[in-house]
Formats: structure tokens, C-alpha cells, sequence
């Protein structure tokens, strides 16, 4: 197996061996050094206009004050669960300056995906937007301390404590091939190795402007959007949400140099008659979800450049990039990152990796921990291949996931959901490949007869909207190996369907 050369990714006269990619310490720190050296720089676009960075420390200092005067502790887990707003950004780094561990958390959750993660992390505090998430949070647990994005608590003159590169910053809920979500922990020397790695890969600089309509509360939004456009000293202009022409418009008005999606999204503006107003971008990436080379091809042919796709996950935030100068390799996820280093091991094989980005392991869950790693490199549970230059193809996964628009579902937690119908006798959950989705979730039904919409409904009820199922068949039996297990690739393949 070659060892790819990561140097490819330091820019022309940056001198490998003074790469740092601690650079910062923590991530506040970083953030607040950006800011000091350039206050009237504009740094967050949202629906009220700009705001500085001077504007942003002094929001910032504000809403850490009030947190820590209200009893926030350093270590103490803060659940942060809302739409992009410049209140959001503020709340995020205030939890992290005052030595809180964020824990980002979908705004599409449901009562039971709440309580779960509530019950798991043991949070002191919740920032929600939105009466019905904050009762559901409050019913799973009454001591939690409930505001909204923009803390509305009496100011304090406490100081915040010191931070040390090792701490933890954050725990992103992610799931494995059993049950419920675990919380991978990341500290900020993970997500700085990350994120200043992106600063030189993709040239990120100062005078960088991001059109972010990816939400904030997973890796790709979060741990690359925001936290990258902070640690460039850059500016971003936040959406609420993905609308082709919406994009269109913050990068005309805004002269965006980039924009990061995932392949759904680009799936969509390719379709849009205005795609070629794409081409005033500096850098479009993908991630998330594997880019199909028609859609590179088109996106290409549209803009007359290539989108960079790069691969990622929760525990380890960014791994591997196609490189910005050299060449960018549609179906391949690139080279590693600077400070990562990918292994191949076994058969099929599998993808590992360690650096400094890596995170230590999962919340209280030692179990899942020992499984995790091996020889001290994470199993990503993603399958791959490295070609004679070094570059990464994600083959397949070993782990039970469906990856539909960028969001990760759970088989198992739909087939859960879906038994609880009193007409389904079983079920089993897989992926079908989706043009637009990338993957759709299909629920393969024993019982009935049972319809797609009422399925929708049902599991709605208790799963967030893109966990449901979008086709359903009727099937006479499950296909079963000789240890009764669901061989799940032989419904993709149509197998059993009448
Ligand atoms: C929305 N719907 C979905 C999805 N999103 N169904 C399946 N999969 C989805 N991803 C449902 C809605 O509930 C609605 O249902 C219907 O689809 C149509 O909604 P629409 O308005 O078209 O959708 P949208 O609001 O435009 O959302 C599409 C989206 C969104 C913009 C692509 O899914 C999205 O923001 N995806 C990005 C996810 C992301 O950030 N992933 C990063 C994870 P109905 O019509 O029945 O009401 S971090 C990660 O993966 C790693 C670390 C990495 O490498 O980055
Ligand atoms: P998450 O659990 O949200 O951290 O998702 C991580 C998973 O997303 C990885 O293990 C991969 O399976 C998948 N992924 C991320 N980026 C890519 C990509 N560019 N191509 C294919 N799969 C990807």
C-alpha cells in the first residue's frame, strides 16, 4: 500500500515542518485572536445583516457571563438544538468559552430521540428554539436549565475558566450498527487539528466568504462551516435551510467565494436555469455522502470547475480531501488530510485512521470503545481502496447506515418504529439508490397491507421527518441467513420483492 504524500495539500511557500495544527490551543481562543486583529472585519451574516467581530466578542463575553452567572460549570454538557442565527453562533462559542460541552442536537428531533440523548449525556442546560423540543427536554429530565438561543439570563462578572487544548469541546451523537446513538467525544485539539488542516488544504483565508445553509448541529455545518470560517478569521452568511435561488442570491450579493454541501444539494442546483451563477465561487466541496461522477461531470460542465469532495465523520470530523491545486478526482474522496494518516485492514478492507483530529473514544460507553479502535486506529466502518497516487474510494460500508441527503439513518431504529404498527408482522430496512437522496429509505413489510403514507405517519410519530420511509413493499418473508439474520443486500437487490 503507498503512503499518499499530504504535502500536497500545504500551499505553495507555507514550509511543511512549521505546520501547527494545534494552532490556537483552544477553539475560543483562536476565535477571539481572529476578531482582536480585525474588529470592524464582518464575520456572520444572518436576517439581521452583518455583525463584526468586535460585535461578535462583545455578544459573546455577554452570553458567557450570563451562563456562568446562572451556575455553568467547566465539563458541564449543554444540549444546543436550533436554527442558523447569529443568536445560535453567539450561544455555541459562549458554551465553549465558559468550558461547556456542546452537544448539537437536530432540530428535526422527536420526543423519544430527545429523551435519549438527554438521558445519555446528562446535560446541566438546553438552548432550543421551540417550545415543544424544550418539553420534551424538560420531561425527560425537570433539573435540566432550559433558555432559548439568546440566554436570557441576569449577566454575572464571573470569568471564564481556562481552557486546555484536551478538553472536551463537544459530543456529537452518531450511531453505530446497534440501537441508539452514542456520543462521540471531540476535544478542541480534535476539532483545531481539523479545522486548521481545512485552513491550508483548501486555502481558506481571511478574505474568504462562505454561503452556509448546511444546519449546525452536525460536522459538516458545525466542525467545518462555522468552526473553519471562525478559525480563518473569514465570514459567513447563514441560511436557514437549502433553496436553490436563495444560495444563488447570498453568493451574488454577498461576493461568496465558497459554498459547502452535500451531494443532495448540488444535485439540486445543477437542475436550477440559474446554476452557471455558480461560477463566481472560489471552491464548492462535497461531503457527507458519496458524490455520483454523473453529478461531478454535470457540475463541471455547468460551472467550468470541479467540486471538491472530501470525506468525514462525527468521531474524527474531516480525514480526507481531494487536494485544492493538484488534481481533484471525481468518485475519489482524495489524499489525507495533513496530521491523518488512513490504513487499509482486511477483507474487505476497511478504512482506519488516527491523528490529532481523531476523537478518544464515546461517552460513558467503554463497551463500544473497545470495538472502536484497533491498535490504536478508529475503524471507520467505512470500506475502501487507495490507488497507485495515494487517493481514497469509499467502496461501501460495513456498517448498517443509510445515508439519505447527508443524514444518517439508523435501519434499525426505523424497523423499531415501523414494528410498533399493529398491522406489520416484520420488517427490515435498507437503502435504494436515489438519484436526488443519494439513498431512500425503504421498509420491507411482512403483514399489512399497510401504505407508504400511513407508515409516514406512524413513524413520524416517533422519528424525525427524513427517518421515514419513502417506499414501502409488501413481502411474503424477510430473507434470512442460516442464523436467522436479515441478509439485508439481498432487498436492495430486489430479491424478494412480488
Ligand atoms: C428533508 N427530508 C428528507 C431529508 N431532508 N428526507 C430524506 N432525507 C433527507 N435528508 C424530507 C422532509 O421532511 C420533507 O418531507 C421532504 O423530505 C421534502 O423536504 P424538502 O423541503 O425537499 O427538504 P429540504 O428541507 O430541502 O432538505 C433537504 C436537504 C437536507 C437540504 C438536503 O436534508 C439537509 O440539509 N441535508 C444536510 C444534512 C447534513 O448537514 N449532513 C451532515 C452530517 P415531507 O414532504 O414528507 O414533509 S455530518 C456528516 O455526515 C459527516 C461528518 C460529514 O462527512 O460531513
Ligand atoms: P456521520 O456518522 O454523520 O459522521 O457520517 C459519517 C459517514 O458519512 C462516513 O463514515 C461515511 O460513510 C459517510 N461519508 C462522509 N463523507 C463521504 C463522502 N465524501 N463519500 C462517501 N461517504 C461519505
Amino acid at each position: 500500500m503507498s503512503v499518499p504524500d499530504w504535502r500536497v495539500h500545504i500551499p505553495d511557500g507555507v514550509d511543511p515542518e512549521t505546520v501547527d495544527l494545534g494552532r490556537g490551543g483552544t477553539l475560543p481562543v483562536l476565535w477571539a485572536r481572529r476578531w482582536a486583529a480585525a474588529p470592524y472585519a464582518p464575520v456572520i451574516h444572518d436576517r439581521r445583516g452583518w455583525t463584526t467581530g468586535a460585535e461578535v466578542e462583545a455578544l459573546v463575553a455577554g452570553a458567557t457571563s450570563r451562563l456562568l452567572g446562572r451556575g455553568l460549570v467547566a465539563g458541564d454538557r449543554v444540549i444546543v438544538s436550533a436554527a442558523s442565527t447569529l443568536d445560535l453562533v453567539v450561544a455555541h462559542i459562549a458554551c465553549l468559552r465558559a468550558g461547556a460541552v456542546v452537544v448539537p442536537t437536530n432540530a428535526a428531533y422527536g420526543r423519544g430521540e430527545l429523551e435519549h440523548i438527554v438521558l445519555d449525556a446528562k446535560p446541566t442546560f438546553a438552548i432550543v428554539d421551540d417550545d415543544q423540543r424544550a418539553a420534551h427536554i424538560a420531561a425527560a429530565d425537570r433539573a435540566v436549565i432550559i433558555t432559548s438561543p439568546s440566554i436570557d439570563f441576569e449577566p454575572s462578572d464571573l470569568a471564564p475558566p481556562t481552557l486546555r487544548a484536551g478538553d472536551p469541546a463537544l459530543i456529537g451523537y452518531t450511531s453505530g450498527t446497534t440501537g441508539r446513538p452514542k456520543g462521540a467525544v471531540l476535544s478542541h485539539a480534535n476539532l483545531l487539528a481539523s479545522v486548521n488542516a481545512l485552513l491550508l488544504s483548501w486555502r481558506w483565508t481571511a478574505s474568504d466568504r462562505l454561503v452556509l445553509c448546511l444546519p449546525l448541529f452536525h460536522m459538516h455545518g458545525l466542525g467545518v462551516g462555522l468552526h473553519g470560517t471562525l478559525a480563518a478569521g473569514a465570514s459567513a452568511v447563514l441560511l436557514q435551510g437549502f433553496e436553490p435561488n436563495a444560495v444563488f442570491e447570498a453568493i451574488t450579493e454577498h461576493n461568496a467565494t465558497l459554498f459547502f454541501g452535500v451531494p443532495t444539494m448540488y444535485h439540486r442546483l445543477a437542475q436550477s436555469a440559474r446554476a452557471d451563477e455558480l461560477t463566481t465561487l472560489r471552491l464548492m466541496v462535497s461531503g457527507s455522502a458519496p458524490m455520483p461522477a454523473a453529478l461531478h461531470e454535470r457540475m463541471f460542465q455547468l460551472t467550468g470547475s470541479k467540486v471538491l469532495e472530501r470525506y468525514g465523520m462525527t468521531e474524527t470530523a474531516m480525514l480526507v480531501s481531494n487536494p485544492y491545486d493538484a488534481e481533484r478526482r471525481g468518485g475519489s474522496v482524495g489524499i489525507p488530510l495533513p496530521g491523518v494518516e488512513v490504513r487499509l485492514v482486511g477483507e474487505p478492507p476497511e478504512v482506519q485512521v488516527r491523528g490529532p483530529n481523531v476523537f478518544r473514544g464515546y461517552w460513558n460507553r467503554d463497551d463500544a470503545n473497545a470495538d472502536a479502535f484497533e491498535e490504536g486506529w478508529f475503524r471507520t466502518g467505512d470500506l475502501g481502496s487507495l490507488d497507485a497516487d495515494g487517493y481514497l474510494t469509499l467502496d461501501g460500508r460495513s456498517k448498517e447506515l443509510i445515508i439519505s441527503g447527508g443524514f444518517n439513518v439508523y435501519p434499525r431504529e426505523v424497523e423499531d418504529a415501523i414494528r410498533t404498527h399493529d398491522r406489520v408482522d416484520d420488517v427490515a430496512v435498507a437503502g435504494t439508490p436515489s438519484d436526488e437522496w443519494g439513498e431512500e429509505v425503504t421498509a420491507y413489510v411482512v403483514g399489512g397491507p399497510v401504505t407508504v403514507e400511513e407508515l409516514k405517519a406512524h413513524v413520524g410519530k416517533a422519528l424525525a421527518p427524513y427517518k421515514r420511509p419513502r417506499r414501502v413493499h409488501l413481502v411474503d418473508e424477510l430473507p434470512r441467513n442460516a442464523l436467522g439474520k436479515v441478509q439485508k443486500h439481498r432487498l436492495s437487490e430486489g430479491e424478494v420483492l412480488p
